[in-house]
This record gives structure tokens, C-alpha cells and sequence, in this order.
């Protein structure tokens, strides 16, 4: 099946960014607090001049209305850390299929900066392709045209105009039933290498830096073009049976890969 390549937005760094941190997956919930704490603890330590979020901060985001006012509930919390960040250094932030709901209400008050997906990120003179990587993962049918559907105006705004319980009530039912296939075992389509090929020649860049897929790697595509997969931050998993809390980091030496829970062991 062919795939349109997307259009491609461009991002030209500052020539006073010395560092560029890429992280994605963290899928943030109100159950899951180590990985909160440790995300904060990255966000407020982080030497880098811009963090990359590339999709899936949340692991369900049902409207910027769920921010409340009182400041106290899950939500508030995460908004504070990212308002907080934005502070001292540039906070990107990209939907991923979780969060693909954050809208302007959020990343103005978090005082955060949308992008596009895919976006290509000017650093160095070199090209980076940046993208959550969900569209890339064309074998996976039923989910496309799910995503075709949530994706449009239309439904967003049918959605947003329903009651916030509503919404809250209808995001559980997705996040069960995602879920509940987790536990078939059923394998999830990768991203597809023909049109990770293709998104990068017509973006001409050399290499790609996605989430989405939980599996962190770095991919040779041929002719020179590279796909490097950022992990999840499931700390609590159980089994822990991959790499996680990986930060990819960008700087004049190029990409290198950090392991946050690595690094803070004794
Ligand atoms: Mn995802």
C-alpha cells in the first residue's frame, strides 16, 4: 500500500544550543508514580538546552480542561514539571496515539512549543527527522484507520465537546481494551523500513529518531540512512526485559545514548 509522505516541518536550532535531549514514551499516569519521579528528577537536572518530547508524555490525555485550577491532581502536576522546565531551557513537545488530545490549552500554559510530526530539527548543519513513529507502522491496518479517524478535526471536536467524566470514561474503555490485547501477546506491526526510507529522502535527512514502538534500537536502512528507536519508561515493568528511561542526547560529538536508571545506580 502506498503511503503519501507527509509533509515535512522544519525547525532550525539556535546557534546558542549546545545540547538537544530527545525523549519519548514515557506514558505518564497517576498509577505509575516512579516513572513520574523519575522523568521530574530528569527534567529538572537535564544540562541540555532543548527537550525533545516525541510523543506519548501521557498515557492518556483526554483535554487540556483535565489541567485543573486546585493544582493538586495528576495532571497539575505533570504541567507544573513541564511549565517549570520551560523555564530554564525550550520544551517541544509531539503527539504521540496516546496524547494526540494536548492542544493549545496545555503547551501555552506550559509555555511549550507544538510540533509537527514529522518535523526535521536544523542542528549543527546536519538534518535529524523527527517523529513519534506511530504513521510509520503501516502493517498495523485496523489501527491506521483508527488513527485516520482521531486525527480529524471533526471527531476532536465531537470528542472535546463531550462532558470531561464522559471523555474520562471513554479513554478507560480504550486503555482496557489496548490492554487486554497486550495480553493476547499479539505482535504489534513495526515501522515499515520502505516508507521510513522514503519520509527521509524527501526530507533529506540522514537519520530518523522516533518512540512508539518500545523497542530501542538503531536501524540501518541503506545509503547512508540510519532510524534510531527511542525506549519506553516503564521503570515498573516486570519482567524488565529492555532497555528504559533512555535519553537520546545530541550534541557536536553527534547522538549518544543515556540510560537514566544506569546512571543513578551506586
Ligand atoms: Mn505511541
Amino acid at each position: 500500500m502506498a503511503q503519501a509522505v507527509p509533509q515535512t516541518a522544519e525547525l532550525i536550532a539556535p546557534p546558542s544550543w549546545r545540547t538537544v535531549d530527545f525523549i519519548s514514551d514515557l506514558h505518564l499516569h497517576a498509577s505509575e508514580p516512579a516513572t513520574f519521579a523519575a522523568w521530574q528528577r530528569y527534567m529538572q537536572g537535564t544540562p541540555a538546552d532543548a527537550v525533545f518530547i516525541l510523543g506519548d508524555l501521557f498515557e492518556v490525555w483526554v483535554g487540556d480542561d483535565a489541567v485543573s485550577p486546585t493544582g493538586v491532581k495528576f495532571e497539575d502536576r505533570c504541567a507544573q514539571v513541564l511549565g517549570q522546565t520551560a523555564g530554564r531551557l525550550s520544551v517541544f513537545f509531539m503527539h504521540g496515539n496516546r496524547d494526540f488530545l494536548v492542544g493549545p490549552g496545555l503547551t501555552a500554559l506550559c509555555n511549550t512549543a507544538l510540533l509537527a510530526d514529522p518535523t526535521v530539527l536544523v542542528f549543527e548543519e546536519q538534518r535529524w527527522l523527527l517523529s513519534h513513529g506511530d504513521a510509520l507502522c503501516i502493517g498495523d491496518v485496523d489501527y491506521m484507520a483508527f488513527r485516520q479517524q482521531v486525527r480529524s478535526l471533526e471527531w476532536q471536536r465531537d470528542f472535546l465537546a463531550k462532558p470531561l467524566p464522559e471523555r474520562q470514561v471513554i479513554a478507560r474503555g480504550l486503555r482496557a481494551q489496548s490492554e487486554a490485547r497486550k495480553q493476547t501477546g499479539a505482535e504489534y506491526a513495526d515501522v515499515d523500513t520502505a516508507t521510513a526510507r522514503a519520509w527521509l529522502l524527501a526530507a533529506d535527512a540522514p537519520t530518523l529518531i522516533h518512540g512508539h514502538t518500545h523497542k530501542p534500537a538503531r536501524h540501518d536502512l541503506n545509503d547512508g540512512l540510519t532510524r534510531v528507536v527511542l525506549s519506553d519508561w516503564h521503570i515498573a515493568a516486570d519482567p524488565f526485559d529492555a532497555p528504559r528511561a533512555d535519553v537520546l542526547r545530541l550534541s557536536a560529538d553527534g547522538l549518544r545514548r543515556i540510560d537514566l536508571l544506569q546512571t543513578e545506580l551506586p
